[in-house]
């Protein structure tokens, strides 16, 4: 069976991570797979936005050790991985993840990678990196300070110490808690919500977002007056103001 297994309804992918004998360890071909079904997935018109989940008991225990131990400098300097993570980051439209059980190391960096964590009552999240004698190499240390704030981003990369979900939730990890049987349930549900939206102002809001992620506030500003601007060029954005005046749901094109 695949260790990638993906799923459409209505206008959400789920993509289902399925190594479960390695607890879902992101080898390089399970993330080339996540890379090619979200390029895939960008070109198609019917998906208007993704949800990557794991199983009930864990999301993905980080990068395949067995994978990397055999990786010394040189190679690790040609790893094809950072490429890898850029093509996942590339995704335009939005991106969510569906969190129960352990999100360990690049599972936690695959979570903070995505535009919207929704967790179970028994996830975890961690960077458990320096116990092993190294330290998060896929945006670990960079998004999660920015994420949480410095307090928690020193304490949980220097411990390596794993933090839970409602703690997740008050440092704002997390939008949302729910119990794991339910966690993918709600986070499609917020996903099709999300992707009744026009697909152009959902792109140009999670560029803009992005940003202010990237970048200082000012050229922040700059670019989300620009994509502002250019979304008034769509038919959608016409469309959107027209049933609303109108009292009737909007039909979004796309254009
Ligand atoms: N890689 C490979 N195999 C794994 C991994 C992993 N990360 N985690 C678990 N497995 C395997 C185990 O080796 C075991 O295999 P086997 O049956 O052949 O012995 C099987 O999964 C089951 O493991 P456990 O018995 O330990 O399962 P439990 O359910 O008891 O525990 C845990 C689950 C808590 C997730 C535990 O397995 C664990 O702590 N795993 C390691 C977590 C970890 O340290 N993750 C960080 C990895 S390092 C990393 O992600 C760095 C990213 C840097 C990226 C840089 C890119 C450029």
């Amino acid at each position: 069976m695949s260790e990638l297994l993906s799923q459409q309804s209505g206008r959400v992918l789920t993509l289902t991570l399925n190594r479960p004998q390695a607890r879902n360890a992101l080898n390089n071909a399970l993330l080339t797979q996540i890379a090619e079904a979200l390029e895939a997935a960008q070109q198609d018109e019917s998906i208007g936005a993704v949800v990557i989940t794991g199983n009930e008991r864990f999301f993905a225990a980080g990068a395949d050790l067995k994978e990397m131990a055999s990786r010394d400098m040189p190679a690790t300097l040609n790893d094809p991985r950072p490429q890898l993570w850029a093509r996942i980051e590339r995704f335009p439209k939005p991106l969510m993840t569906a969190v129960n059980g352990y999100a360990l190391g690049a599972g936690c960096e695959l979570a903070l990678l995505s535009d919207i964590i929704v967790a179970g009552d028994n996830a975890r999240f961690g960077l458990p990196e320096i116990m092993l004698g190294i330290m998060p190499g896929a945006g670990g240390t960079q998004r999660l300070i920015r994420s949480v704030g410095k307090a928690l981003a020193y304490r949980m990369v220097l411990s390596g110490e794993a933090i839970d979900a409602p703690q997740a939730l008050r440092a704002g990890l997390v939008a949302e808690v729910h119990p794991a049987a339910l966690t993918l349930e709600y986070a499609q549900k917020l996903a099709a919500s999300i992707a009744r939206h026009a697909p152009l102002a959902l792109q140009a809001a999670k560029n803009a977002l992005q940003q202010a992620q990237n970048t200082g506030l000012s050229q922040g500003l700059l670019q989300e007056r620009q994509l502002f601007t250019l979304l008034a060029a769509t038919e959608d954005r016409q469309e959107g103001i027209a049933a609303f005046l109108e009292k009737r749901p909007a039909e979004f094109k796309g254009r």
